[in-house]
């Protein structure tokens, strides 16, 4: 275990969501960050370093570690999208498999030996799940239900085998729905604020449509999820699998009615048939005690902060 802060942070994949959110939250507490960035893709952060990286380089990964020398590397780059990894299977693959095995070559191979790595994984690596499996503990056996979750599951199996066979310090995370302001509509919390921006402009009919709303699913804001991959950084026990959620699952018709609360204007609401998901599982709802005993976060932002705070960002953009 890790006592003291690591202060020198390497954010592969740091474009995306959630690394920008993770570059203020590592900056915001001491760290030095570097984080890297496709060819094709900006971070418009001011407090910290860019470097542009494909993962699918491994030399080019080797010299940026050497360079840097940082203490921690989050591997947030993947192909993180569910839906395209059932059009793109070998892509998802490459990535999300081959690209996280060249990360861990990469450290492996560094000059600096001790680099602690945080791999992020998914909740949706625990895929069809048996009736009363919730609340899910990281003992539970994973059945991936989709290409995305079975890649993740896999990078988090061998991110482990380095972790035994060569004694590497590897923290592993199970992410759950995470949401906030910023993130793509494929997801629903935005999904739901963005049409109701668009409505509230006058741009939509006042019509919200929607697909299975008795789903119960674990939302966390992504502020305090990339608090917990930085305290997983500090504190997180090497060789481990943290689940990182909320803890608490409620329906999707709770995030509607909420967001339907803060509209400015009447809305209908429809159900659309290609937003209904044939293998929707009722309920998906981790055990976050793990976390808690090792790092003492839980999540603080509520849902209800969260869908005010994504409505504004649409408002807004
Ligand atoms: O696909 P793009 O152009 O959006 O780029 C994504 C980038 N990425 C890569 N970076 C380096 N080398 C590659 N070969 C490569 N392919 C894709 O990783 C994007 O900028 C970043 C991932 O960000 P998002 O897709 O926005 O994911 P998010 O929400 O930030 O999630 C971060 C992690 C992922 O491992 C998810 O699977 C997990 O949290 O839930």
């Amino acid at each position: 275990m890790k006592g003291v802060s690591a202060l020198k942070s390497l954010i592969i994949g740091g474009a995306g969501f959630v690394g920008g959110y993770l570059i203020r939250e590592l900056a915001e507490n001491g760290h030095e960050v570097h984080a890297t960035c496709l060819a094709n893709e900006t971070i418009s952060a001011e407090n910290c370093t860019v470097h542009t990286l494909d993962i699918m380089d491994k030399e080019r990964i080797g010299r940026l570690l050497d360079e840097i020398s940082p203490d921690t590397v989050f591997h947030l780059a993947a192909q993180s999208s569910v839906s395209v990894s059932w059009k793109k299977p070998q892509l998802t693959a490459e990535i999300n498999v081959v690209g996280t095995i060249n990360v861990l070559e990469a450290v492996k191979d560094a000059e600096k030996k001790d680099i602690r790595i945080i791999l992020i994984g998914s909740g949706e690596e625990y895929g069809f799940i048996r009736p009363d499996a919730c609340p899910l503990s990281e003992e539970e056996p994973l059945h991936p239900g989709n290409i995305y979750a079975a890649t993740k599951a896999c990078g988090e199996m061998i991110g482990s085998i380095y972790s035994r066979a060569y004694k590497m310090d590897v923290v592993m995370v199970r992410a759950f729905n995470h949401s906030g302001p910023g993130q793509s509509t494929t997801f629903v919390i935005s999904d739901f604020c963005k049409q109701i921006a668009d409505i509230e402009k006058g741009m939509a009919e006042p019509v919200i449509s929607v697909g299975n709303l008795s789903a119960m699913r674990d939302f966390t804001d992504v502020r305090d999820v990339v608090r917990a991959y930085r305290l997983l950084a500090d504190n997180g026990v090497s060789g481990t699998v943290y689940n990182v959620g909320r803890g608490k699952a409620v329906p999707i018709s709770m995030i509607l009615e909420t967001a339907l609360s803060y509209a400015e204007c009447d809305i209908e609401t429809v159900t659309d048939p290609k937003r209904m998901r044939a293998s929707d599982i009722p309920i998906i709802e981790p055990d976050v005690s793990r976390i808690k005993a090792d790092t003492g976060w839980s999540a603080v932002i509520t849902v209800e902060q969260t869908i005010k705070d994504t409505l504004d960002h649409w408002r807004n953009n």
